[in-house]
């Protein structure tokens, strides 16, 4: 799939749609989900034009992808979850029910989470 840079992410890291940031840093954004799932629940995202984990693994070069899962390690620090546990999901695409074009790495957190089934 090609890369809408028109998807509401992309607007969010232009700044011409604001968010409940947490987190940026050189090559990565985070910030709070606009419909909560969990006490905790934030989206974690690359700055570069990535639809998913299909291209960002592909593509993305090796700061990029350390920056993301660095990223990723710190805002859960941040938002105090990883000594009682959390979760992080991304999904990808029609069949992953992926609703945003951007690639974006969900943060739950807070209280006890369901079991993920299909
Ligand atoms: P996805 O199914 O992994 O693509 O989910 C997209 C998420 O982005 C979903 O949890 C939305 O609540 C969230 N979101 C948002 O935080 N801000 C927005 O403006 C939009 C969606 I549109």
């Amino acid at each position: 799939m090609a890369y809408d840079s028109n998807n509401i992410f992309a607007r969010i890291l232009r700044g011409e749609i604001p968010c409940k940031k947490v987190h940026e840093d050189e090559h990565t954004l985070a910030f709070h989900d606009i419909n909560p799932q969990a006490p905790v629940h934030i989206l974690v995202i690359p700055k570069g034009a990535y639809v998913s984990m299909n291209d960002f693994s592909a593509r993305a070069s090796d700061a990029e992808i350390a920056g993301l899962v660095r990223a990723v390690g710190k805002v859960a620090e941040m938002a105090g979850v990883t000594e009682d546990g959390w979760r992080m999901l991304s999904n990808i695409g029609e069949n992953g029910h992926q609703e945003v074009p951007h690639l974006h790495i969900h943060i739950f957190g807070g209280c006890k989470l369901g079991h993920m089934l299909p």
